[in-house]
């Protein structure tokens, strides 16, 4: 049995999550808090972030590194496409999730709106997260509605790990109350809301949504 380390609502375990489900493969979820988790976490995640991965094989962490060794060890259906150029643009996408939306996303939106007011029960930085949002958005939604048009998926005409890692950035903004205008990004509305409606999104984000609404 496969154990993934974690909180739900982190974009990276999330993507590990979705990635798995769309693979058909079952797994434990073990809930994580990379801020108080003790020093015996940090054998399996030396950097003691989530997610963290153990299977009867091995211990990984890192979102991409995991996605990438599932992909080795259950290539179907495959998610990293096989032509070279076409690999290369999914993991550009991918990087494009973590490095690009996450830092915004995450650190001057979500956290400032859900994650220090519910689990530090303090007051987030709302002028942050509405000049994020205002100047920081923009352009990072400009680039995606440019890049895929009219097509279901970001790389090809199949889902690639490259639209798991844009689309799971867009859930934790969407936790925070923000979506992209469908007047001004139509074609980027189109496509986060149909990837979030498929069962491997939308089981893990109706979990978080009832985490928060505890939580609230
Ligand atoms: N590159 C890593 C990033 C993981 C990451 O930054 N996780 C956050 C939670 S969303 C974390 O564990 N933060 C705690 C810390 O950095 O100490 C991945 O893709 O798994």
């Amino acid at each position: 049995m496969i154990t993934v380390y974690g909180a739900n609502i982190s974009p990276f375990v999330r993507k590990v999550r979705v990635f798995l489900a769309e693979k058909h493969i079952a797994y434990k979820l073990e809930p994580v808090n990379p801020f108080t988790a003790g020093s015996d976490y940090r054998k399996i995640s030396p950097l003691g972030r989530i997610p963290a991965f153990q299977d009867d094989k091995t211990t990984l962490a890192d979102s991409s590194v995991i996605c990438a060794y599932v992909e080795r060890t259950n290539p179907q259906p495959v998610l990293y496409p096989m032509d070279a150029v076409a690999y290369a643009r999914a993991l550009w996408f991918e990087e494009y999730g973590d490095g690009g939306l996450a830092p915004i996303f995450g650190g001057e939106i979500f956290r400032q709106r859900i994650v220090i007011p519910l689990f530090f029960k303090q007051q987030g930085d709302e002028a942050m997260a509405q000049k994020a949002i205002a100047e920081k958005l923009p352009p990072l939604f400009d680039y995606l509605e440019g890049q895929i048009g009219e097509k279901a998926f970001l790389v090809g005409d199949q889902l690639s790990i490259g639209d798991l890692g844009i689309a799971t950035q867009f859930v934790n903004l969407h936790h925070a109350g923000v979506t992209p205008d469908s007047q001004r990004w139509p074609q980027l509305a189109r496509y986060i809301a149909s990837i979030h409606e498929r069962p491997s999104f939308k089981a893990v984000i109706e979990e978080e949504e009832a985490g928060l609404k505890k939580a609230k």
